[in-house]
C-alpha cells in the first residue's frame, strides 16, 4: 500500500504542484489528500478529463512546471484528443505526469462498464506512446525516472493506479455544500411515482444504481430505465436521441457532475429536442457516487444557463411537494427541465444492477415500441 500523504509531499517535493482532473473512486483518498493539502488554484476538479490535459498544458506554459492529472480510467477517451494533437512531442511537446484509476483491470472482479475499458487501459498508453508505471509500494525509483523523461523528453507520462493502492486518508476539510433537503434516492423515489409510464434516461454512478433499486423495491420491471452506467456526461444526448425516435415522454434524469462534463449537450439538446424531452438535473454539487468531490454547481446559475440553451420553462424543487408539482405541469406541457436540489449521501448497502447492460437495452427497446 501507497501511504497517500508521503506520495503526495514526494510530487511536491519534485515540484509538481499543480493537479487538475476529474475525480475517481479508486483515487478518492488521493483526491481528499489533495484537496486538504493544495489551495484552490492548484487543484482545478475539471468538467472533463480533456479540460484538465488543456489546464496542466496552460500551467506548463506559464510555469515550464508539470501539471499532475488524475482522472480514472475511463476518462482516457475524454483526454485522447489533447495528449494527442496538444501535448504530444510531434506538436507542442508538453510534459505531464497523468495518474489513472485502473477501474476493470483484467482478474480483478468489476462492474460492466469497466471490462473493456480496463482491458484497454495500457494499450491505449502504448498506442500513444505514452510511458507509465504502474505505482507500487517501491515508487521512489519509477517516478524519479518517469519525471525526469517527460522534463528531458517534453512529453507525457503516466502512473497507472490499480484498485487499493493509496492508504485511507481521513480529510481534515470536511465542508460539503447543502444544496436541499431530500437525499438523491428520495427525490428519484418522488420522481419516478409521478413519471408512471413514461421512459426515463439516467446518469452514471449512484442515481442509476439507485433506480435500478427503487424498481426492485416497488416490484416493477426495468424496461422503462436505460441506465447510462458509462458514458458519463453524454446522458442528455443519449435521451434526446431517444426522444426522437418515440412519440413518448422521455426524462433524462442527470447528475450535475455530468451535466458539467458535456454541457455542450445540453446546447444541442434545447435547441433539437421535441416536446417530449423533459430534462432533470440532480443538483447535490458533488461528484457524490465517487466520494463526494465538489462540482461547481452551487456557484453556478444552471436556471439560466438551460434557459439559454432554449429550455424556457425551467423548474426548481427542494421537497416532495415541489417536485410532485413540477413534474406534474412537465407531463404535459413541452420540451423543459427541472433542477433538483439535494443533499450528499446515500445507503451504505446501496446494490448494484444484477441485469446486464445488454438485457438492459433490450428490455428498453422492446418497452418503448409499445
Ligand atoms: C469519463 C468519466 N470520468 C469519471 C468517471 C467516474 N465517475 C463516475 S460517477 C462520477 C460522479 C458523477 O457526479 P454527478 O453527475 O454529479 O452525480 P452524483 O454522483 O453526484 O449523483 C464520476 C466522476 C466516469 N464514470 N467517467
Amino acid at each position: 500500500m501507497v501511504d497517500t500523504v508521503s506520495f503526495y509531499n514526494y510530487l511536491i517535493k519534485e515540484n509538481l504542484d499543480f493537479f487538475t482532473g476529474v475525480p475517481d473512486s479508486l483515487l478518492k483518498e488521493l483526491c481528499s489528500c489533495i484537496k486538504d493539502k493544495s489551495d484552490s488554484k492548484h487543484n482545478i476538479i475539471a468538467a472533463n478529463e480533456g479540460n484538465a490535459v488543456g489546464l496542466a498544458a496552460g500551467y506548463y506554459l506559464s510555469t515550464g512546471k508539470l501539471g499532475v492529472v488524475y482522472m480514472q480510467n475511463s476518462g482516457e477517451g475524454n483526454a485522447v484528443n489533447p495528449l494527442l494533437s496538444l501535448a504530444d512531442p510531434k506538436v507542442y511537446s508538453v510534459p505531464m505526469l497523468l495518474v489513472i484509476g485502473w477501474r476493470g483491470e483484467p482478474g480483478v472482479h468489476d462492474e460492466p462498464q469497466h471490462i473493456k475499458q480496463g482491458e484497454v487501459t495500457l494499450k491505449l498508453l502504448e498506442a500513444m506512446d505514452i510511458e507509465y508505471r504502474i505505482l507500487s509500494d517501491e515508487y521512489g525509483q519509477d517516478l524519479e525516472y518517469l519525471i525526469s523523461l517527460a522534463k528531458k523528453e517534453n512529453k507525457p507520462v503516466a502512473l497507472v493506479i490499480k484498485k487499493g493502492t493509496f492508504s485511507k486518508y481521513s480529510p481534515i476539510n470536511k465542508e460539503k455544500a447543502v444544496m436541499g433537503e431530500l437525499l438523491r434516492e428520495e427525490a428519484l423515489d418522488t420522481i419516478l411515482k409521478e413519471i408512471g409510464d413514461d421512459m426515463v434516461v439516467s446518469t452514471t454512478g449512484k442515481e442509476s444504481r439507485e433506480i435500478f433499486e427503487l424498481r426492485e423495491k416497488y416490484r416493477q420491471g426495468h424496461e422503462h430505465d436505460f441506465l447510462t452506467v458509462g458514458s458519463m456526461g453524454h446522458t442528455s444526448s443519449i435521451a434526446l436521441g431517444v426522444s426522437i425516435g418515440t412519440k413518448r415522454n422521455v426524462w433524462c434524469l442527470d447528475g450535475d457532475g455530468s451535466f458539467i462534463m458535456h454541457m455542450g449537450g445540453l446546447a444541442i439538446a434545447g435547441q433539437n429536442a421535441g416536446d417530449n424531452f423533459k430534462y432533470v438535473i440532480n443538483n447535490n454539487a458533488a461528484h457524490e457516487s465517487v466520494g463526494g468531490q465538489p462540482t461547481v454547481s452551487d456557484k453556478i446559475d444552471i436556471k439560466a444557463i438551460l434557459k439559454a440553451c432554449g429550455f424556457s420553462s425551467t423548474y426548481e424543487a427542494k421537497t416532495r411537494e415541489e417536485i410532485r408539482k413540477a413534474i406534474g405541469k412537465m407531463k404535459n406541457e413541452g420540451k423543459c427541465a427541472l433542477i433538483l436540489y439535494t443533499k450528499q449521501g446515500s445507503r451504505d448497502d446501496l446494490g448494484r444492477p444484477t441485469t446486464t447492460p445488454i438485457q438492459n437495452k433490450e428490455s428498453f427497446m422492446k418497452e418503448i415500441k409499445k
